[in-house]
């Protein structure tokens, strides 16, 4: 099912040049001293169908696309290739689901920081389109 959803996103963007990509609520958690990885979460709508195929930020040595979801009582992290962004459908990264994860990060991330994180999207098998996001370091008072 996977797979023919995707292979349907795929036909229709071959004609959609422009995504119309609207980023909402982009945030992260203001790490701990010492710590070097975090997630970054975030609301993407995309007006037709797209992919989010990549991402990267001065703030980090490597971002990955990550989804989390629970295997036997545990939670597993893994790696993901692509987040298939169906068109005028909110695609939610939040924690315990899809995520971004910000590797070797530069510096401490402190409350009220905004950290640019760009989005790589590919609309159609042969068009990119680099999305720029702020994203906002808010304090939970979770550390
Ligand atoms: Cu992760």
């Amino acid at each position: 099912m996977k797979y023919l959803v995707i292979l349907v996103g795929m036909l229709c963007t071959q004609i959609a040049l422009a995504a119309d990509v609207k980023v909402e609520h982009a945030w992260m958690r203001a790490t701990a001293p010492g710590q070097e990885v975090a997630g970054a979460f975030m609301d993407i709508t995309s007006a037709a169908d797209a992919r989010l195929v990549g991402v990267s930020t001065p703030a980090a040595g490597t971002a990955q696309l990550h989804t989390m979801s629970m295997n036997g009582g545990v939670m597993e992290m893994r790696e993901m290739k692509e987040i298939a962004l169906p068109g005028h459908k909110t695609v939610k990264l939040s924690p315990g689901g899809l995520h971004i994860m910000l590797f070797d990060l530069k510096q401490a991330m402190k409350p009220g920081d905004v950290i640019p994180v760009t989005l790589d999207i590919a609309t159609s098998p042969r068009h990119h389109e680099k999305v720029e996001v702020k994203v906002e370091v808010r304090d939970l008072g979770g550390h």
